[in-house]
């Protein structure tokens, strides 16, 4: 298929990547020039990289940047045509994303929420988890361009469903990983060993899909961005703010946004996610370490 992919940050490049050796007729744009992507032609705006494209794909950081690329100077709105499909697998807001599909619904163009689970390294294997909203005969057209990038597409209902899903389980990463944190802190400073630990975790109930991916990351004290912590608060903030107007409660989450915030202050913005983690040590006096860490 002849798509534009708008977005080449860590996801988007690997992503971008696996359209072009895939066989997709692929042009890419950054906000920031001099990322090309190998077997793809590079546009200089939004606009003209979707210009006489079937599929407009967009992986950028958050609401106000898929805004840009869309509705901006030279963006997406104004090359439009009846029949493209604009799909978006950045994590932004749900109802943002209902208002931009209704914008460009005039033009004949659907708009298909396709944000996604699996980090850079799912993204550079071609395995990401698609979860999707949208029209049933716009997610099948996009089947190859699906298959590509990732290794499954759940369809969990109209447009912005995808987004709201997204929420629910980056709702539970966050949380699921700030346990390990704090067990593996408090465990610790109560001097047991964070390998034995992880081990025993891993014989148990208490075993996860989030430890069992974070585990030897933080055993070897190793927080290069798989997930920068910056786009996990992110994704916090958006949960906060879909649930403040759904009138839904998130008390374990505000408490976790505090984590991230501090985390922030403290510049650990770019490092991964699981950077949090040094700051329970820092109010423990503590740092973690396991013998797998040798
Ligand atoms: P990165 O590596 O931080 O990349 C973000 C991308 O978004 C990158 O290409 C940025 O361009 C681009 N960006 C950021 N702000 C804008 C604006 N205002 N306009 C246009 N483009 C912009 O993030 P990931 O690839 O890890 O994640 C992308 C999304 O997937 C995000 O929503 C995650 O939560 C999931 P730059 O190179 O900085 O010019």
């Amino acid at each position: 298929m002849r798509v534009a992919f708008l977005g080449l940050g860590i996801m988007g490049h690997a992503m971008a990547g696996n359209l072009a050796r895939a066989g997709h007729e692929v042009t890419v744009w950054n906000r920031t020039p001099g990322k090309h992507v190998e077997g793809a032609r590079s546009a200089a705006t939004p606009g003209e990289a979707a210009a006489n494209a079937e599929v407009v794909w967009m992986c950028v950081s958050d609401t106000a940047a898929v805004e840009r690329v869309l509705f901006g100077q030279d963006g997406v709105d104004s090359v439009l045509s009846e029949g493209m499909i604009i799909a978006d697998s950045s994590t932004i807001s749900p109802v943002a994303t209902v208002h931009f599909a209704a914008r460009v619904a005039g033009k004949g163009v659907s708009y298909v929420d396709a944000p996604m689970t699996g980090s850079k390294v799912a993204a550079a294997s071609g395995s990401l988890v698609f979860i999707v909203g949208g029209a049933e005969t716009d997610i099948a057209r996009l089947q190859p361009v699906f298959d590509a990038m990732g290794k499954k597409v759940f369809r969990m209902g109209e447009t912005g469903k995808g987004q709201a899903t997204k929420l629910a389980m980056n709702l539970q990463i966050a949380m699921i990983y700030e346990g390990f944190a704090e067990a593996l802190t408090l465990a610790t400073k109560l001097g047991v060993d964070a390998g034995k630990l992880v081990e025993l975790i891993g014989a148990t109930m208490v075993r996860s899909g989030v430890v069992d991916y974070k585990a030897p990351f933080v055993l070897q004290r190793d927080f290069t961005p798989n997930f920068p912590l910056r786009l996990m608060h992110k994704d916090i903030l958006l949960t906060l703010e879909a649930a403040k107007e759904a009138r839904v409660r998130l008390p374990g989450l505000e408490i976790v946004e505090e984590v991230y915030d501090l985390a922030m202050e403290e510049g650990h913005q770019n490092l991964d996610y699981a950077a949090t983690l040094t700051l329970l040590e820092k109010w423990a006096g503590v740092q973690v370490k396991g013998e797998a860490a040798a």
